[in-house]
């Protein structure tokens, strides 16, 4: 909460400096700004796929997660370690999906040699075979707050290796399951990843830290050559270098309000921050919608009418004056977009 209490207090000093775009009904403020593009936003919008092994119900037109030559070395996305020796070598292009129950990964991997997995042969590290590492560091306003429905490690890799026809898959923990098929160029991984492997239940807007690991084995070339790797989309290993991914609501768009304090009385002041990216087209934030837990409290609506255009990250604070007839009891903040 001190966490929360100081970002208030930094986000009310661009409150001041951002004054002129403040928007005021009665004695409320909502102030919007824009803080940054995307580029450490890994957008996932809903969806539930058929796990089968078959990409047929996704489209990699605008994948989420792109891992090339390029992308890492010159748009500086990630780190390889050693870096691999072309596109054709080792490249990747990932989409997620999210619904109620999980969050599903769809990965198209070009790799130019597969390295044989039978069902007689010991999994081990996942960086001993051809894998689609997926790594996340499940927050703690999550896996410690309401939503929290199990005890995960503060990070978690979850190792989709590309097994040979006939042979098994790796055994994931907590329900994960995927399937991997090779291809002309390479392989395709599809898995679902319940979101009890990550300690929390899900709802739109949340953000999770997390990056793909690809792992490239490549048994017939020289000893020099026949391991690379790429992390992707991470600035680091650190919690807070890896990119978030941010669960979009069907519209592109996903947001999280943080409030002062979750209880109210009337006549009070409710200082409240957060944040909102907008993944696919301009949308319009009507303002925020204060919502009582209980039905006595009531509901009402803070204007703040604002349009958001699309690639963008904005930052929302402000302070609420809770009515004099409002109930007394918990809220909710919620942001409302419309036409
Ligand atoms: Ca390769
Ligand atoms: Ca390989």
């Amino acid at each position: 909460m001190r966490h929360y209490c100081r970002r208030i207090a930094s986000l009310l000093t661009i409150l001041f400096v951002f004054g002129q775009d403040a928007m005021r009904a009665q004695d409320s403020v909502c102030t919007v700004a824009e803080s940054g593009d995307l580029t450490w936003v890994v957008p996932v919008l809903p969806g539930t796929p058929v796990v089968d092994g078959e990409l047929n119900e996704w489209t990699f037109a605008r994948p989420a997660v792109s891992a090339t030559t390029r992308t890492i070395r010159d748009d500086r996305l990630g780190w390889e370690a050693p870096g691999p020796q072309g596109d054709d070598d080792l490249s990747a292009v990932a989409q997620l999906q999210w619904d109620d129950e999980c969050l599903y990964l769809a990965a198209r991997v070009t790799d130019d040699e597969l390295a044989e997995t039978t069902g007689q042969k010991r999994w081990g590290s996942p960086w001993a075979h051809d894998s689609v590492v997926v790594r996340f560091r499940p927050p703690d306003w999550l896996t410690q707050g309401p939503r929290a429905v199990a005890k995960v490690p503060d990070d978690v890799h979850l190792g989709l290796s590309y097994y040979s026809a006939g042979a098994d898959s790796r055994p994931l923990p907590d329900g994960c399951t995927y399937i991997a098929a090779k291809t002309d160029t390479g392989y395709v991984v599809e898995a679902s990843l319940p979101f009890t492997a990550l300690g929390f239940r899900p709802a739109t807007g949340d953000r999770i830290p997390f990056m793909l690991i690809f792992s490239d084995i490549d048994p017939g070339k020289p000893a020099d050559l026949r391991f690379d790797q790429y992390g992707i989309p991470t600035r680091g290993f650190g919690p807070r270098q890896l990119a978030q991914i941010r669960l979009l609501c069907p519209d592109g768009y996903g947001a999280d309000l943080v409030a002062g304090c979750k209880s109210v009385r009337p006549g009070s002041r409710l200082d409240f921050c957060g944040t909102i990216d907008v993944a696919r087209r301009e949308v319009r934030l009507l303002g925020l919608d204060v919502v009582a837990k209980s039905e006595a409290g009531g509901t009402w609506r803070v204007d703040c009418r604002r349009a958001l255009a699309p690639g963008k990250r904005y930052e929302l604070s402000g302070t609420l004056a809770i009515p004099a007839d409002a109930g007394s009891g918990d809220y909710v903040l919620r942001p409302a977009f419309g036409p």
